[in-house]
């Protein structure tokens, strides 16, 4: 059927007033609302108000506009059912064929940090009401929710008179996904929230269903395998230093679904470190660290990342808490890195960055978020087949105070001040875990292994490997040994102290092992596995 009349109500304004010419140049009615009406007759489209149609008044501040059963009834009508024709003359309900329509603007309000009461007001009941009418009605009424679809139905109304099923029903889909969206960001915005719109300090509740909302970034080329299609979702209310508010300023390739897993690897690794304390340096490849060190400078951590395994530093992705000035650009040029993130970049390091083509250059934005432990975002999601697990992010930190020293020796300054560095960067490292660290280095990383004793084994023979002293190391792992043999691993190399949450039915065993060897042993009561 040849549509006759349109409605239309929008806050986003874009292309209306083209689009509107078009529908009444093909002889389409146009009825509006309050600023839509305006717009379209000050752009010379005639236009009916919508009180016009409803010979009932805009009223509350446009609190009620359209809810009004002569325009629902116009979109929910059956065209083709005697007894709704008939109560439509009774009434004098008019059809109304295309609802185009787009909500007010929910999310946009809390992002621009308006008041409670605007953003509560920004709550839109009359769009979605007539959203979902039009859509549930698609066998007859047309709904046009995103701008990007005026061109598709001028040029299908131009080339046939009307708008086809198909059409219709691909239209229906996209506005019950805008109405679903619309919802579930209120929800995730206000369980967020107490009743006076202050932000909530502890995570949410873990709701049915999950109250987290997401909007693509992009699409990526691939995903972890080219055989599979990738893209990139960011949660709508996070502001926190992270992959998804890093921008990137430099570099021709698009971050690939590697990529970004990695950089947000590297990211929780040196976001462990205050920047104001402490300037660190990860190399990340495969999301797990091939060299992290603290330096007196950027490219003092970097030198000293990168000699723990500049074989696996190849092709890696390069994190700092700190800047990067021009010397510490000046180092990274000379080996192939996929991508590098820091909170800031001097303009000379950025120039000779630039001159890698195809090197990624983010730049960390919210890293005030990060001192003020400002807005996390709270869930940690794991896809399994056909489910999903949640769980809270593992954002927990060491109290110095909680420390339990078990064994008959004491760590000394250095070893305590290595020890920590150790604890924190093998919380990032998947388990089973192992780190040996001296000097602020991380100067053997054992990576995922199946047993723990194999994580000391592989470890220290890399270190070995790469030269680096072991002699006076200390060690850490992710979670509780549960025999002695690691510990003797351990003491074979030169580690004179460890650290380790504790627990195991054999932590005497594992004690005693420490005792003979002159290892002083930490305690931290907490357990980082990573999987
Ligand atoms: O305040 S509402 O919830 N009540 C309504 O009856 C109503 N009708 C349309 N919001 C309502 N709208 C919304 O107004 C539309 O969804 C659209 O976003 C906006 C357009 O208003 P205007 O034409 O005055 O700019």
């Amino acid at each position: 059927m040849k549509p006759v009349r349109a409605l239309i109500s929008v806050s986003d304004k874009t292309g209306v007033v083209d689009f509107a010419k078009s529908l009444y140049n093909l002889g389409i009615e146009i009825i509006s609302t309050g600023g839509t009406a305006r717009l379209l007759k000050e752009n010379g489209v005639p236009v009916k108000e919508i009180s016009e149609l409803t010979e009932f008044p805009e009223i509350m501040e446009g609190r009620i506009k359209t809810l009004h059963p002569k325009v629902h009834g116009g979109i929910l009508s059956k065209r083709d059912n005697p007894e709704h024709i008939e109560t439509m003359e009774d009434l004098g309900i008019k059809p109304i064929d295309i609802v185009v329509v787009n909500l007010y603007p929910f999310k946009e309000t809390v992002k621009s940090e308006k008041s409670f009461e605007e953003i509560i007001e920004n709550i839109d009941i009359g769009g979605p009401t007539m959203v979902r009418a039009a859509a549930k009605n698609f066998k007859y009424v047309t709904i046009v929710t995103d701008p990007s679809d005026y061109k598709k139905i001028i040029e299908e109304l131009e080339q046939t008179g009307k708008i086809s099923l198909k059409t219709r029903f691909y239209l229906a889909k996209k506005a019950f996904n805008l109405t679903a969206h619309y919802d579930a960001v209120i929800t995730d915005y206000l369980f967020k929230v107490n009743e006076n719109g202050e932000f909530l300090t502890e995570p949410p509740e873990m709701r049915n269903p999950l109250t987290i909302t997401f909007e693509k970034v992009q699409d990526l080329r691939y995903g972890e395998n080219p055989h599979q299609r990738g893209a990139f979702y960011k949660e709508i209310f996070i502001d926190e230093p992270c992959i998804s508010t890093a921008k990137k300023i430099h570099g021709e390739k698009e971050l690939s679904f590697n990529n970004i897993y990695d950089i947000d690897g590297a990211l929780n690794l040196v976001l462990e470190f205050d920047p104001n304390k402490e300037k660190v340096c990860a190399i990340i490849k495969h999301a797990n660290p091939c060299g992290i060190a603290i330096g007196n400078s950027a490219s003092d951590a970097y030198e000293k990342a990168l000699k723990v395994d500049p074989v696996s530093a190849f092709g890696g992705i390069i994190a700092f808490n700190c800047p990067v000035d021009e010397n510490t650009a000046k180092l990274i040029t000379e080996r192939f890195y996929e991508c590098i993130i820091a909170p800031d970049y001097s303009e000379e390091a950025l120039d000779i960055l630039k001159t890698k083509k195809n090197l990624r250059v983010l730049k960390l934005d919210s890293m005030d978020k990060l001192i003020n432990k400002g807005e996390t975002s709270p869930f940690d999601y794991r896809k399994v087949v056909g489910g999903m697990l949640v769980q809270d992010r593992d954002l927990i930190t060491l109290d110095p105070e909680k420390l339990k020293v078990v064994t008959e020796r004491e760590p000394n300054e250095n070893e305590w001040e290595d020890l920590l560095f150790a604890f924190k960067v093998v919380k990032w490292v998947k388990s089973n875990s192992v780190v040996y660290a001296k000097d602020g280095i991380a100067i053997g990383i054992g990576v995922g292994q199946t047993s723990r004793v194999d994580a000391a084994k592989c470890a220290a023979k890399k270190a070995k490997e790469m030269g680096l002293e072991m002699e006076g190391c200390v060690l850490a792992s992710e979670a509780f040994f549960p025999f002695r043999d690691s510990v003797d691993e351990a003491a074979k190399v030169g580690v004179k102290a460890i650290i380790q949450p504790g627990g195991s039915i054999r932590d005497e065993e594992v004690i005693e092992a420490a005792n003979e060897h002159n290892i002083a042993m930490v305690f931290t009561g907490i357990r980082h596995f990573r999987h």
